[in-house]
């Protein structure tokens, strides 16, 4: 299936929370009455594109309104959508000079970091199927999350650097990039999700930060939150914590096939101003695509 399919039907709960209503609204409509004003701006924010952005939105609308154009509201609202995400996007990029790039990925627990590094190298792979790539399993809390990114590492062809359960996470940090300097390529670093109010998870990420950055003479190349679309607003002040702590170099947002709250892709850009590198709708490796906001109106606004 073609990723815009993929993302049309994975954005399915979103269509029919945020722009079936929106449709019904404006399809066909040159003015709004206040009622209908005010009805925007709840399908809006019931969405979760932010309180402050959906009020904007339709102020943007209704000036349109005044306006004698004849364009349909519904075109005008996918295009001031449009230009909201103006600068969200980041392509992935692999270094230039041989060295190894480092990817840092963090995020609260079962946000889908492991799988979403997974999808990535899946990528990665069938693009350059010689790419060394590393996996280092720096969540080191459970033996299972050391075994699970080991199952994924064998079936794309991935070193895996670990140690015991329980171990210290820079260490493995270290040992992979000490790994990945001699083998370059990619190297990705699983890291644990304890929640985000618990101190200790903060203080961890920037350590294996730090011992990166001594081992590789350098920071991390990207520093990836992995956040759930299903929590919503709540996932703004997750990232607000990860950025504080580690300087975020972009988002992965994920599951957004398992909720109608896809407007949150405009409250995060908006809030927060960090790309956009990946969105994910579903378990598959396909499921997980670099963000593009076209195709994102695209897959909301037409069908
Ligand atoms: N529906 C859906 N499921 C997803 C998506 N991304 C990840 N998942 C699922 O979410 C679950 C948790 O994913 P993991 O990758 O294990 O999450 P994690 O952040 O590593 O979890 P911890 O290691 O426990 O902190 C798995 O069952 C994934 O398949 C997505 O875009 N859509
Ligand atoms: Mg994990």
């Amino acid at each position: 299936m073609a990723w815009i399919d993929r993302l049309r039907a994975g954005l399915k709960k979103t269509r029919s929370g945020l722009t079936e209503p929106l449709g019904r609204i404006l399809t066909g409509r040159k003015t709004l009455t206040d009622e209908e004003i005010e009805q925007l701006e709840e399908v809006l924010i019931q969405g979760d594109v932010g309180t402050g952005l959906a009020i904007e939105l339709v102020e943007q609308l209704s000036d349109e309104t005044r306006r004698s154009d004849d364009r349909d509201l519904l075109d005008s609202l996918a295009d001031g959508i449009r230009d909201r995400l103006a600068g969200c996007e980041r392509p992935f990029a692999l270094r230039d000079d041989g060295g190894p790039t480092v990817v840092l990925v963090a995020g609260v627990n079962g946000t889908g970091k492991t799988t979403t590094i997974a999808k990535i190298a899946a990528h990665l792979r069938e693009q350059t199927p010689d790419l060394p790539i590393t996996f280092a399993a720096a969540d080191t809390f459970r033996a299972a999350a050391i075994d699970q990114l080991g199952i994924w590492a064998d079936r794309i062809g991935a070193d895996l650097i670990k140690h015991r359960p329980g171990g210290d996470p820079s260490a493995v940090a270290f040992d992979a990039v000490d790994h990945a300097i001699r083998t370059g390529g990619a190297l990705f670093i699983d890291t644990a999700g304890r929640l985000q109010t618990k101190h200790n998870l903060m203080e961890e990420l920037k350590k294996i930060e730090r011992t990166v950055g001594k081992k590789l003479g350098r920071g991390s190349d990207e520093r990836l939150l992995v956040l759930d679309a299903t929590t919503g607003q709540n996932g703004i002040s997750q990232a607000e914590r990860f950025h504080d702590a580690i300087d975020l170099t972009g988002i992965v947002l994920t599951k957004l096939d398992g909720t109608a709250k896809g407007g949150g892709v405009l409250a995060i850009w908006d809030a927060l101003r960090i790309p956009l590198m990946f969105v994910g709708v579903g378990e598959a490796a396909d499921d997980l695509h670099a963000f593009s906001a076209e195709e994102f109106v695209e897959a909301l606004f037409t069908t």
